[in-house]
């Protein structure tokens, strides 16, 4: 059996069947082989990259987070702050603030490492976007199953996120989750691949009320609530680790349909996901510069439709 235990993700228990679940193979070992990393990654629709970094910098980055958290009274004071135990009072999932200003977590995300493994694939000098998005995921917390392209699709589409785990990630406390050979399925996906959740139509009141006035989205950005119905709709199976380790990465395009598994622990489950694209390619400035205007009214487009 590949799970022992049951799993879930957004509420909805995951069938986990060798049909419709399974693990993520390892591109470790064509790390200096950048010709077969890229089509690797047109294969499969990722890479995943286990033992990249030294365990060093993701403790240093962890370290800094933890010490965040407990300074802020969100970890159980019972316990080590390392070991990330949440204060039961707390929840949260995306927390973007614990990586601003942040020089331990800036070290692993645009550090000579990565850099230097996505200027390898890419063939050509890279860039980042500017904006770090960091999760501290508690107890019953995870992700909607998406496609990054509905965020940050106005630059270059051939652009690539990296998932970074901040601790060993055990199947029960969660993780990144992809599904098998979305990015295939770009033509039964083209409506909700057209997305930009920050563009709105000017001659609809209601919605120029939703993203003008009170700021949000036009559209909520996820593909599906229940990632049980949408697999058996879509086909593939979901796609995990079976154990996320300190020094591990997987990368992904934009229209890999991917979410997280919840978090049955008491800890905290910690990541990143930052992008990479050619320098030479244009860029999405709602992620750039040193402070995005991200999904901030700066960063919304009206149109009529
Ligand atoms: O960490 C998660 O739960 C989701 C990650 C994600 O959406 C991403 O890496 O783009
Ligand atoms: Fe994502």
């Amino acid at each position: 059996m590949l799970a022992t235990i049951p799993l879930f993700s957004a509420g909805h228990e995951l069938d986990t069947s060798p049909e419709a679940f399974g693990f993520v193979r390892s591109s470790a070992d064509l790390i200096d082989q950048p010709a077969e990393l890229e089509r690797r990654l047109e294969e499969d629709g990722y890479l995943y990259i286990p033992g990249f970094f030294d365990p060093a910098l993701i403790h240093a980055a962890r370290t800094s987070i933890t010490d965040r958290l407990a300074a802020e009274g969100s970890l159980d004071p019972a316990s080590l702050a390392i070991e990330a135990v949440s204060n039961p009072h707390k929840a949260f999932s995306y927390r973007g603030d614990l990586a601003r200003h942040n020089a331990a977590v800036e070290r692993v995300v645009y550090g000579p490492e990565l850099l230097g493994f996505y200027a390898n694939l890419f063939g050509e000098p890279v860039r980042h976007f500017d904006h770090t998005w960091f999760r501290a995921v508690s107890r019953g917390q995870g992700t909607t199953p998406h496609c990054d392209i509905v965020y940050m699709g106005r630059g270059t589409h051939q652009l690539l996120t990296c998932w970074i785990p901040y601790g060993d990630i055990p199947l029960e406390m969660g993780g990144l989750m992809l599904l098998e050979d979305s990015h295939r399925k770009s033509e039964r996906l083209k409506n909700y691949l057209e997305v930009d959740v920050d563009a709105y139509c000017e001659n609809r009141p209601k919605e120029v009320e939703k993203v003008v006035t009170k700021g949000g989205w036009s559209h909520p950005g996820f593909l599906s609530k229940n990632p049980a119905t949408l697999r058996a709709k879509l086909g593939g199976r979901w796609l995990t680790a079976p154990d996320y380790k300190i020094g591990d990465f997987v990368t992904f395009g934009m229209t890999l349909v991917h979410g997280g598994l919840d978090n049955q622990t008491d800890r905290f489950r910690f990541s990143s996901d930052t992008r990479y694209q050619r320098a030479s390619q244009p860029i999405d400035e709602r992620w750039v510069g040193e402070n995005p205007p991200a999904n901030t009214l700066a960063g919304k487009r009206g149109r009529v439709c």
